[in-house]
């Protein structure tokens, strides 16, 4: 009999090492903003800008709707945003709400396993005590129990696997993209630029708090201009830096991506319900960090192609060219030349000079690849 607790114990403290260190690699955690915020940055909307969206808004009879920042969706405390608690956001996204279970799952576990353990060691101490034990056992191997902590430990390993390699794939390998964003990081804001909609592209900066206080928005959060996507669609991300490492995350989409310098990261999510949703840059990038949020808002797909318009109008982009650039190419070595200057004039700015290099194959695919790391290519 005590030869068989003392390696129980044993054993039971392996399965809770393994299974902690792998549930510990699945936390996605929302970044807290530190300090409070400088509202000389959040002034970064032009004049012109305010006048088209004066128009626009007049032309949609809406109450002062920029257009151009967004369509307007208001946001919603119980959605998208941080709850205050330790729950993570509700996800609207089939992929985040796999993802949530299966950490709840996690979460499971590790209570069993951990409960069982102390449970386990507690007894083992009281059991086993020199006072009671004057003689001490000499056990050195018991087969059954080694076979058992072995055997016991890699099934809820695999157990564990299973589920994860099967979410990891399905994470990494998205569904044709209806839309694509490029998500490009500065110190400290985003940029972001729509290469299928004639390459337009804006910044959204982080309002101030008084700013966020009168739009009725949650505060660190809110931009001036927001990442607008339909509903329903799968919504490619291309993430890149023009500085330093930056990371484009979503809590309520489960979504997180490094974004490098030189190099272009790829993610995707498919947001199943409209409305408005914030996230932060998730890698330490300098001292205004917290303040480079993140707003995502997720419109019906008229509402979209709305703000697709005036975003195309705004940057002087006929979608009657896009049309005629996006006719597929035409296998010659002056079609692939067409491709490629198509391309570069969509991606614009001063990004393409810096990491793209674009390539046209012979039958006339544009592949983009960063200079930097030819190893990640995206097709198109
Ligand atoms: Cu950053």
């Amino acid at each position: 009999m005590g030869r068989f607790t003392h390696i129980a114990a044993a054993a039971a403290l392996a399965i809770a090492v393994s299974c902690g260190g792998v549930a510990a690699a699945q936390e996605l955690e929302p970044v807290t903003a530190g300090t409070a915020p400088d509202s000389a940055i959040s002034a970064e909307t032009t004049a012109d800008e305010s006048a088209v969206a004066m128009d626009a808004a007049e032309e949609m009879g809406a109450e002062e709707v920029n257009v151009l920042a967004g369509m307007g969706t208001k946001a919603d405390a119980a959605m998208g945003q941080p709850l205050g608690g330790m729950d993570i956001q509700p996800q609207v996204t089939s992929l985040g709400e796999r993802a949530n279970n299966f950490n709840t799952l996690l979460l499971i576990i590790m209570t069993v396993v951990t409960i069982f353990v102390f449970a386990l060691l507690i007894w083992a101490i009281i059991r086993f005590r020199r006072k009671a034990n004057p003689v001490p056992s000499k056990t050195t191997h018991n087969v059954a129990i080694e076979i058992l902590w072995t055997v016991v430990p890699v099934l809820i390993l695999v157990g564990i696997a299973v589920p994860s390699f099967g979410l990891l794939n399905d994470q990494y390998d998205p569904p044709e993209a209806d839309v694509t964003v490029k998500a490009i990081g500065h110190q400290w804001y985003w940029e972001y630029e729509y290469p299928d909609e004639g390459g337009f592209s804006f910044d959204a900066i982080m309002l101030s708090n008084e700013e966020a206080a009168a739009a009725n928005e949650p505060k660190l959060l809110a931009t001036d201009n927001r990442v607008v996507v339909p509903v329903g669609a799968t919504v490619k991300v291309l993430v890149t830096s023009v500085d330093v490492l930056h990371s484009w995350a979503i809590p309520a989409f489960w979504i997180k991506m490094d974004a490098v310098p030189g190099k272009i990261n790829e993610t995707w999510f498919n947001a199943e319900k409209t409305g408005v949703f914030y996230g932060q840059c998730s890698e330490l990038c300098g001292t205004k960090h917290g303040f480079m949020p993140i707003a995502v808002e997720v419109v019906e797909q008229a509402q979209y192609d709305q703000w697709v318009a005036a975003r195309q109008a705004d940057a002087g982009i006929d979608p009657a060219d896009l049309i005629e650039a996006d006719a597929p190419a035409v296998a010659t070595a002056d079609a692939a030349d067409v491709a490629v200057d198509t391309v570069a004039a969509n991606a614009g700015g001063e990004m393409s000079d810096l990491v793209e290099a674009s390539t046209a194959s012979p039958d006339g695919t544009v592949i983009e690849q960063s200079a930097a790391d030819s190893g990640v290519a995206t097709t198109e």
